[in-house]
């Protein structure tokens, strides 16, 4: 599937392009069906939130062949090369964000490039974010929110938080609801002022590519239905994080096969049928 012009134009100029209808209810449930078959003993890449509900499963694809099989759709990978203007992407991270009905938390307002530019080493902001919603999603259930046009301000001045010292800081403040790379409260406020506040809202099997420095964040789920989504970020083979050998971040938050990717041209009932693969 190629974007048209427009859709080009719409992300350069908002940092974000809503595509309704890129999935099927069929396709959705073959995924929904692989999520049921992961194993959720507690695991490094299981991230929970305080209750214990689990916030993101990083890395779904080591798991569930379903997973495997979306990140390589040619309906994602063409309108990523058309995006970055880039034949050759890899996938850098993947990720299901969950927020379950009464219960998921929040994400701060924040942009994603710091964590890779600072955490991973990654040069450029040559990437792009694909969030799948894997149900029909409202206002109420918690949803992105984007202030358009925000990519357009490089990177921010971080909020500083007091409990956050280099001896309490740890991998999971770039993973759960409480950001080491969040944004000062008034630059968010200059921005909204300006731009608004949109929603990435949408029917079942709806897609959202947005930009690694588009300020983002999302409130609670307190409403009846869950909000789950999968989180796709591809960048460009020419782009890749330093090696920075023990240091490195683990393999499942950021991916390191630096290998460009080929479409799966499979359906989704002829992988449904795969068992799970067991990850430690
Ligand atoms: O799942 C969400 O609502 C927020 C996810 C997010 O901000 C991110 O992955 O960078």
């Amino acid at each position: 599937m190629k974007l048209t012009t427009s859709q080009i134009n719409e992300y350069h100029e908002n940092g974000y392009l809503i595509v309704n209808g890129l999935f099927t209810e069929e396709e959705i449930q073959g995924l929904k069906d692989g999520i049921g078959k992961i194993d959720d003993r507690p695991m490094p890449s299981i991230i929970r939130e305080e209750n214990g509900a689990i916030r993101s499963v990083f890395a779904p694809h080591h798991r569930i062949e379903a997973f495997d099989w979306l990140y390589k759709q040619e309906r994602l990978i063409t309108p990523t090369q058309q995006l970055l203007n880039d034949p050759s992407i890899y996938l850098y991270q993947y990720k299901l964000n969950n927020k379950k009905a009464f219960d998921g938390g929040i994400w701060e307002w924040h942009q994603d490039y710091p964590f890779w530019h600072i955490d991973d080493g990654v040069k450029e902001s040559q990437m792009l974010s694909v969030m799948l919603l894997l149900q029909d999603t409202d206002h109420a259930q918690g949803p992105l929110m984007f202030i358009p046009k925000s990519h357009k301000t490089g990177i921010a001045e971080f909020q500083p938080k007091a409990h956050l010292t280099a001896d309490t800081i740890d991998l999971e403040n770039s993973l759960n609801g409480d950001l080491k790379f969040t944004v000062k409260n008034e630059i968010i406020k200059n921005m909204v002022d300006q731009a608004s506040i949109q929603p990435g809202i949408g029917s079942i099997g709806t897609v959202i590519f947005f930009h690694p420095n588009v300020y983002h964040g999302s409130n609670a789920n307190i409403s009846p239905y869950d909000r789950n989504t999968a989180i796709i970020t591809y960048n460009v083979t020419s782009n890749l994080p330093e090696d920075r050998k023990e240091k490195n971040r683990p393999d499942y938050i950021c991916l390191r096969d630096f290998n460009s990717i080929e479409a799966d041209q499979r359906s989704i009932q002829e992988i449904a049928q795969s068992e799970p693969v067991s990850v430690s």
